[in-house]
């Protein structure tokens, strides 16, 4: 079996410790630190996903599997994110209100991270003032919401309405992402931009910036 297969194998039986030592070993072998991302972090994810929806497994799977994801992420996260000195904007990101999801979100966080950005990860389940709070607070540029459930995409509209009611619409660029949102839910609940995985929110991220 190839380490990219052991370390799928190990997340989805929930190994954290297995996972973390097999994604050290990758990449003391020189592997691409995309590639364990991608094919053995994500794909073993993938896996867990599939058989949670045909109900082959349960949250306590997933919940072990996820930790193991965010232990492998832990190890790799020093080599998917490479900064210069100047930070080239802040960033305020986190899950919304009411959604304790937070892969997709730390994945999104290191890769805009990586480019070049300071990052202020307000964790999960953040309600609209959170949110706005931490962005007054560090004079951030963009405010990122990461969502996956459909019960919880209203909560982006919810900080979107809040920052409009505290006069601070125009200041800050938001920016939604995650499994069940789209493009036309960004656009009906007036957020600035839509991007669909990690790699796609930090490019449009750092050409927001640079403009
Ligand atoms: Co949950 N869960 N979960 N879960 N869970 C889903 C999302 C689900 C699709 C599974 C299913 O039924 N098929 C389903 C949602 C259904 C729906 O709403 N339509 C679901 C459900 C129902 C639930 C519970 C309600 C289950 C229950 O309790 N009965 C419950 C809700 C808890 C809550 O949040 N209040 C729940 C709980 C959990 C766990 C705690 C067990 C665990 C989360 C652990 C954790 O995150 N620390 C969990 C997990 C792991 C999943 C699945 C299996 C995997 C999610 C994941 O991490 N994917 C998921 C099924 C699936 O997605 N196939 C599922 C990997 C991750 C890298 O992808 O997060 O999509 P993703 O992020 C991507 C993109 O979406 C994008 O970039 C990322 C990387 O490229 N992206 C952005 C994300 N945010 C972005 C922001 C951006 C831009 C792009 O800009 C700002």
């Amino acid at each position: 079996m190839s380490l990219i297969q052991e370390i799928s194998e190990f997340l989805q039986k929930g190994r954290a410790k297995n996972v973390k030592t097999l994604v050290q070993q990758a990449l003391d072998e020189g592997m691409d630190p995309k590639e364990i991302l991608n094919d053995g972090l994500l794909g073993g994810m993938m896996i867990i996903g599939d058989k949670f929806k045909k109900n082959e497994v349960f949250v306590p799977e997933v919940l072990v599997a996820a930790r193991a994801m965010n232990a492998g992420l832990s190890i790799l996260e020093p080599e998917l994110v490479k900064v210069g000195n100047e930070p080239i904007g802040r960033v305020v990101i986190g899950t919304v209100k009411g959604d304790l999801h937070d892969i997709g979100k730390n994945i999104v966080s290191m890769m805009i991270k990586g480019a070049g950005f300071e990052i202020y990860d307000i964790g999960v389940d953040a309600d609209a003032d959170k949110f706005i709070d931490k962005a007054e607070e560090v004079g951030a540029d963009i405010i990122a919401m990461s969502a996956l459930l459909t019960t919880t995409m209203p909560a982006m509209k919810e900080v979107i309405d809040r920052l409009q009611e505290r006069g601070l619409r125009d200041k800050y660029i938001v920016m939604v992402g995650g499994a069940p949102v789209n493009q036309s839910f960004a656009d009906q609940i007036g957020a600035d931009y839509y991007t669909e995985d990690a790699t796609s929110a930090a490019n449009k991220a750092k050409e927001i910036m640079t403009k």
